[in-house]
């Protein structure tokens, strides 16, 4: 198939990129635009040129997976440079999104004209861990200004053509249809000389002086790791230095450095993880999807009302039940305040804000959920009253509604079996703030029909999520890891690492926030009133002592104003020596003698406890794939995306056969909370990587 098509109209020519499904620049669609642009260029009949997209793309850019190996000619750059030396008029009739390359590849057009409703222009190649490498870091300083160019590189975020426009991206918005606009712009340039972006100067003065070591200085903790942002910021300073043909071979240079970072191929492996999750084995990408369009909630507490947000901001319509007014009140009130916050950031505007709001119903009733396509339960977690809400949503909800419980431990199965229609009850485990945090974990019970678990991935795609499926067991994939890593790290406070040492070794090698940390910020009661009901024994119950302890002087975390930590006014953490003397007395009284545990210990032993329980997760079929348990992390537990992962950490970084010796060895030390993952020993001993578990064969 063809993956460039031209077309003559007159003196011009139209040359549309078809590479499905997202104009990714791969190696045919570059063979196929030098030949094109070359025939163009050769025919003395054409006298400009136009070049354009299909559906939803101008151009992704290109084709990641090609980063793997050695890219064959002809390379994206220079054919950018040659589109550029034409001598002939080339229009970027630019349809859609076009990012990275194919951002680059319409900056070496001599004009651009987009459509009205394009959303998606920018480099993004920063998000991948490398640096625009086909003169974008060059030609973008030279068509919208060194600050906004360093901004839109550094942070890789999309502007919309109304933006382009004013910043001098493009020349011009097309209302219409965009192609002819652009030839409209192409006829107009016959016969004159093509500006062409690279030759221009870049006005020194009007750079300031300090701008290059300013923005060295924020790099900081820079989510694509410590590589990618120094060499954006270092190639965008090549273009105030030196012309283009040499600020082109620097960028050359620093995309290479990038590239070959592990933090490179760590974003770049968490890319495409978060897409294949939302494959599911035995369900056809185009499965038919059940018609979701209203969504019922109920429970208006925090998380009810997160819930609520996530789908107004997806557009849809939401009711939302509480059982007594003051309740509900509070809940519109919380999510009222949120809207207009955002409208205040300029996250959104006030109108936008003001039709979200009013696609909320608030009720009393729950028969006010009679019509709802999906309804999720957001009440307070015990099974008893999950269990009364589910028989009563089976005798109000409509036929073939789903029904979705929000529950982050209880037995899915069991909620299920309370109904007439098991087929239609799934998981929805949302991540507080759920408004905020990307993840969606989508439990599959027994009984969970196909298309439901298809429809539910739809949604989140809509609603801006990524959704990952669990099975059922205690914490499903995301919150049993966490309990792994959790139960490790107060062994390790039992044993001489203060909390200071914990978090800040976590943090120090990435982490958005050490585990105590988040523990004082999520509330240290919840955990609390879970191991009471739990009655735990044995060596849970010596580790559970100090956070017993803690919240039995009355210090819930940072809501109370102090947990593992004093807080001050602004939350600020501040180390507390009488919670270091209560670890002391605590460690004294189990008789655990204590010692320095350096940060590279604290590190590893996190984030094997972790990856041994994804292990057993992976290998019992709770997880489809070991790469669902990082998509896991890196979205709604605050991992690292350039560390790629726990379950990358040990494939890439760790090794399998060093991993499986060091939880041995660990297990020889501290016992069977170390008990190796079979999963592991049968990889290491076949020098295998989770990467290569295949998803059927487990
Ligand atoms: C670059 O350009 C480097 C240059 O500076 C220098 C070169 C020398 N390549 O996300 P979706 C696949 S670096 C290959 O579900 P959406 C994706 O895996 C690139 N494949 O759709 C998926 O496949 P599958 C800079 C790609 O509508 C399918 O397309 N560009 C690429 O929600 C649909 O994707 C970027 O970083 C690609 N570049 O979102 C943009 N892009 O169906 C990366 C997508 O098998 N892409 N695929 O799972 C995106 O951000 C989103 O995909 C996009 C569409 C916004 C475009």
């Amino acid at each position: 198939m063809a993956v460039v098509d031209t077309q003559r109209q007159g003196e011009i020519v139209i040359i549309r990129m078809d590479n499905p499904p997202v104009n990714a620049l791969g190696h045919a669609l570059r063979l196929g635009l030098e030949k094109a642009f070359g025939e163009a260029n050769a025919d003395a009949g054409v006298a400009a040129i136009v070049l354009t997209g299909t559906g939803r793309f101008f151009s992704a850019g290109a084709d990641i997976t090609e980063f793997k190996g050695e890219m064959k000619e002809p390379h994206l750059p220079q054919l950018i440079d040659k589109i550029e030396a034409g001598s002939k008029p080339v229009v970027a009739a630019i349809n859609g999104t076009a990012l990275g390359g194919g951002l680059e590849l319409a900056l070496g057009c001599h004009y651009r004209v987009a459509a009205k409703d394009v959303r998606q222009l920018g480099l993004p190649e920063i998000k991948l861990g490398i640096i625009p490498g086909a003169g974008g870091t060059q030609r973008l300083p030279r068509a919208v200004g060194i600050e906004q160019a360093l901004q839109m590189i550094t942070s890789g975020v999309f502007i919309d053509a109304k933006k382009a426009v004013a910043t001098g991206l493009i020349d011009s918005v097309a209302d219409g249809d965009v192609v002819a606009t652009a030839i409209a712009f192409a006829k107009q340039q016959i016969g004159k000389e093509p500006r062409r972006i690279g030759e221009k100067r870049i006005d020194k003065a009007s750079i300031p002086a300090d701008l290059f070591d300013k923005a060295r200085a924020s790099i900081g903790r820079h989510p694509s790791g410590p590589i990618a942002p120094k060499c954006a910021i270092d190639a965008v300073e090549a273009a105030t230095q030196v012309p283009l043909a040499e600020g082109n071979a620097r960028e050359r240079k620093l995309f290479r450095e990038a590239a070959a970072s592990p933090y490179a191929r760590a974003l770049q492996y968490a890319f495409f993880a978060e897409r294949q999750a939302a494959n599911l084995p035995g369900i056809a990408p185009d499965a038919k999807l059940r018609d979701i369009n209203t969504v019922g909630i109920l429970g208006a507490g925090t998380m009810g009302t997160g819930i609520a947000l996530a789908f107004l901001n997806g557009g849809f319509p939401v009711t939302i039940v509480e059982t007594t007014q003051e309740a509900l009140d509070r809940g519109v009130d919380r999510i009222k305040d949120t809207l207009s916050a955002n409208a205040k950031r300029g996250r959104i505007t006030e109108s936008q804000a003001a039709d979200r709001f009013a696609k909320l119903t608030p009720s009393l009733q729950m028969d006010d959920l009679e019509k709802s396509d999906l309804v999720i339960e957001a009440v307070f977690e015990n099974m008893a009253l999950k269990k009364e809400v589910f028989q009563k949503l089976d005798k109000i909800a409509k036929r073939g509604a789903i029904l979705a419980t929000n529950t982050s431990t209880l037995d899915v199965d069991e909620i299920a079996a309370v109904t007439k229609r098991p087929q239609d009850v799934v998981g929805m485990h949302f991540f507080s703030p759920a408004n905020i945090m990307r993840l969606l974990e989508i439990v599959r019970a027994e009984k969970t029909a196909n298309d439901v678990m298809a429809t539910a991935m739809g949604i989140a795609k809509r609603i801006g999520k990524v959704g990952v499926q669990a099975g059922v067991c205690d914490g499903f994939v995301g919150n049993r890891m966490l309990a792994a890593y959790g139960n490790e790290v107060q062994a390790m406070t039992l044993e001489g690492a203060m909390p200071r040492e914990i978090d800040g070794a976590l943090e120090a090698w990435g982490m958005a926030m050490g585990p105590l940390a988040v523990s004082d910020l999520a509330g240290l009661d919840v955990g609390y009133r879970i191991r009471k009901e739990r009655k735990l024994t044995g060596e849970a119950a010596q580790f559970a002592r100090v956070p017993d302890k803690i919240v039995e002087m009355g210090r819930h975390g940072q809501k109370t104003g102090a947990g593992y930590y004093k807080y001050d006014a602004s939350r600020k953490r501040i180390n507390d020596p009488e919670i270091e003397a209560l670890i002391r007395s605590e460690a004294q009284a189990l008789q655990i003698k204590q010692r320095h545990i350096p940060a590279e210990e604290i590190v590893e032993r996190c984030l094997l406890r972790l990856a041994n329980e994804g292990a057993k997760i992976v290998e019992e079929g709770i997880a489809l794939r070991a790469s669902d348990c990082d998509v896991m992390y890196l979205n709604g537990y605050g991992f690292p995306a350039w560390r790629g992962g726990p379950m990358w950490q040990v494939d890439n970084v760790i090794g399998m056969r060093n991993a499986a010796e060091k939880i041995k060895g660990y297990a020889a030390t501290y016992g069977a909370r170390w008990k190796i993952a079979s999963l592991i020993e049968r990889l290491a001993a076949e020098n295998g990587t989770f990467a290569g578990v295949d998803v059927k064969k487990k």
